[in-house]
């Protein structure tokens, strides 16, 4: 059965109650897993209260700052997960970011700052975790992350987050053909349907994205962050065993008839 009981996890994303990182950690820990867990930390110092009050009731063992532009937050992560456990079970990585102006228009408007920048923190990060974090991996761990459809397909507005995305499965096949052979170690993402969040309101004309998958998605709705986190704690546990390098839709089915 399910159950994550002393699995040390790192959750990665959660801004608010709504990110999707939410609905995850709330199903991790329902599970019985030991979690730590970051914050992005911008200036005002926002998040970290909001993220603060949100967790408590998760109790984590670890509560950091995440940049994952910045090298010295992700080795003193680690450093502080190697200190307090000595090993990890699991990584969920489920952070993005574009300008509001690179998700909407033209693609080709695009420019190389904005460009690098998206592709660093929206894909490039997976690799960055999986580097500094090898070492700590204990046998049979599962690393996570979180894509979307426009990886694949030219989603209207989507646009520069699409390149991220197929930046970011690419990475999820080397990795995982990396990591599996030494310690069965497995790398998977999470296909998602649009679900209202911080990160997807940036995105022009979300609403109709919404409308279309209530249309003619299979299950004529959305899905839910609570959906999102059933199939992480799946992917988090050895009832996935067999799973690595994979892409899992949840998308109430749009992705084979919208
Ligand atoms: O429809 C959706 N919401 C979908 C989201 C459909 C399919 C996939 N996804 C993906 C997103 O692309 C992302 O990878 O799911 C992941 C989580 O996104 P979310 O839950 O929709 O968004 P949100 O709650 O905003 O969390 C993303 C967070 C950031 O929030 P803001 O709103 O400030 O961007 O990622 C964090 C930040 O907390 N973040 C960072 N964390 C560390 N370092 C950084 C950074 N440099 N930048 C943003």
């Amino acid at each position: 059965s399910l159950n994550l009981s002393n699995k040390k996890i790192l959750v990665t994303g959660i801004a608010n109650s709504r990110s999707i990182a939410w609905g995850i950690a709330q199903h991790l820990k329902a599970a019985g897993a030991e979690l730590a867990i970051t914050y992005f930390p911008d200036e005002r110092g926002r998040f970290e209260k909001k993220v603060r009050e949100l967790t408590l009731p998760l109790n984590p063992t670890i509560f950091l700052p995440l940049d994952v532009q910045n090298l010295t937050q992700i080795e003193f992560l680690f450093k502080s997960v190697e200190t307090k456990w000595g090993h990890l079970d699991g990584m969920v990585h489920c952070l993005a970011f574009a300008g509001k102006s690179e998700l909407s228009g033209d693609y080709s408007s695009i420019t190389f700052e904005g460009f690098s920048r998206a592709l660093d923190i929206s894909a490039y990060s997976l690799t960055s975790l999986c580097r500094v974090g090898k070492p700590l991996l204990s046998n049979g761990s599962s690393i996570i992350t979180l894509t979307y459809l426009g990886s694949e397909r030219a989603v209207p507005n989507y646009n520069l987050m699409g390149v991220a995305k197929a930046a970011l499965e690419a990475s999820v096949r080397y990795l995982a053909a990396e990591l599996g052979p030494e310690k069965q170690v497995r790398v998977n993402a999470i296909s998602a349907g649009p679900i209202r969040t911080l990160a997807s309101s940036a995105i022009d004309g979300f609403l109709d994205m919404i409308h279309n998958v209530e249309m003619k998605a299979p299950l004529r709705r959305t899905v839910t962050q609570d959906e999102i986190g059933g199939t992480a704690a799946f992917l988090m546990s050895s009832l996935s065993s067999g799973i690595t390098g994979q892409v899992i839709y949840v998308d109430a089915g749009y992705s084979i008839t919208g």
